[in-house]
């Protein structure tokens, strides 16, 4: 046992601090690892691990050499790996993730319970390469796990012998903080600093998106030129553009505009912006800003299941917020594709009208669940404007 536990100890010792930014990036979830669809987070030979996320979901893929399986440990509060009940370890092999939860009891000690509720929140797919295997999944984020702008939390990711020794339950793991962002800059020069300024973060194929990166330099900045481009899935479908870098003005600010093209067909998710700076030394400063390529409406349903016996018709409650992403006006209707036995009270067949440009209007709505049910479920929103459908799926766990 001592040798394995000294091993796991010193690999810990020798891992390379991850960034602790994550930038928000929509990867397709095939078990195929594009280039510029992830945004690496750990590489201790021969394992590679990516951590993103968008609003409402994280993701997290790895390159893992065969015979071994992934495991990612979070300490959601970041209040360390043996303290309370928010460790959670997520196991993922070829085939498929186990979730179990590290419980502290005062009298029996640290102890493991299965999450298979959980594990029912994570879709995962993988695909077989030349040294092993890849894995790329998504969790979703419901009740207190919500995945949003500003979260933190700790992460640690790494790959074992399938079946290998165990340590102990209550061995400490050393995590990494992490958090979720939408910005991240590297390498900017001393006394260099920016900020973004977009007035809007969404753009719809086939319209125009304008980011202003702005800059303040207190130092003595010599960038030569700044290279504009956005990355992965929507290159080819963007923009891309290289400028001297602008001088500074007297209160020593610059800013420079990314003014994109997004071209019909452009797949919807989050991408980024990367600006690259050319410095002095011959170095580049990078700076990244992720914004989203979507539909003409952004559906956000926030529903909660009221407090009810197991088992019994639960009551669920809440809006559905809709948000313009265009300058166009928009009306339409929504409706709710509910499975047997369920019932609508409220927010069928309801008609909305967004006429201010990147408006927004919410809809109240009331469901009553069937008897017998518990743990994961979906809900299917469609929202009807004109000949064009958008189907959203809300997911609400009975308990
Ligand atoms: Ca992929
Ligand atoms: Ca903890």
């Amino acid at each position: 046992m001592i040798p394995f536990l000294l091993t796991g100890l010193l690999a810990t010792a020798q891992e390379p601090l991850p960034m602790s930014l994550r930038l928000a990036l929509t990867p397709k979830i095939d078990g195929v690892i594009d280039s510029e669809e992830w945004d690496p987070f750990v590489s201790p030979e021969p394992f590679r691990g990516f951590l993103q996320w968008e609003p409402g979901a994280l993701y997290v893929a790895g390159e893992v050499p065969s015979g071994q399986e992934a495991r990612v440990s979070f300490d959601l509060k970041s209040d360390g790996w043996i303290i309370g009940e928010d460790n959670l370890e997520v196991t993922v092999s070829q085939d498929g993730v186990k979730v179990r939860r590290l419980i502290q009891d005062i009298q029996a000690g640290a102890r493991w319970q299965d999450e298979p509720l959980i594990a029912q929140t994570i879709l995962c797919k993988t695909e077989s390469n030349e040294s092993g295997y890849a894995f790329e999944f998504r969790w979703l984020g419901l009740g207190a796990t919500s995945f949003e702008r500003g979260k933190k939390f700790n992460v640690r990711m790494e790959a074992r012998e399938i079946n290998g020794p165990e340590v102990m339950a209550f061995v400490p793991r050393a995590t990494a903080p992490i958090e979720l962002a939408l910005d991240r800059a590297t390498g900017l020069p001393e006394g260099m600093s920016w900020a973004p300024e977009h007035a809007v973060r969404s753009v719809v194929p086939g319209e125009q998106i304008k980011l202003r990166l702005n800059f303040v330099n207190k130092g003595e900045s010599g960038v030569g030129r700044i290279d504009l481009r956005t990355l992965g899935f929507a290159s080819l479908f963007t923009s891309s553009h290289q400028l001297p870098f602008p001088s500074f003005d007297k209160k020593k600010r610059a800013f420079v505009d990314y003014q994109a093209v997004i071209a019909e067909g452009a797949p919807y998710g989050y991408t980024r912006l990367v600006a690259k700076l050319d410095k002095p030394d011959g170095s580049v400063a990078v700076i990244e800003s992720s914004y989203q390529i979507t539909d003409i409406l952004t559906v956000v349903p926030n529903l909660r299941v009221e407090k009810g016996e197991v088992g019994t018709p639960r009551l669920i409650r809440g809006d559905v917020k809709l948000i313009s992403n265009t300058n166009e006006s928009l009306k339409g209707k929504m409706y709710f594709d509910l499975p047997d036995g369920w019932a609508l009270r409220k927010g069928n067949d309801a008609g909305f009208g967004i006429y201010r440009e990147r408006g927004q209007t919410k809809m109240g709505v009331e469901l009553v669940s069937p008897q017998g049910l518990s743990g994961l479920h979906s809900i299917p929103i469609r929202i009807q404007i004109g000949e064009k459908t958008i189907i959203t799926t809300e997911y609400l766990v009975l308990d």
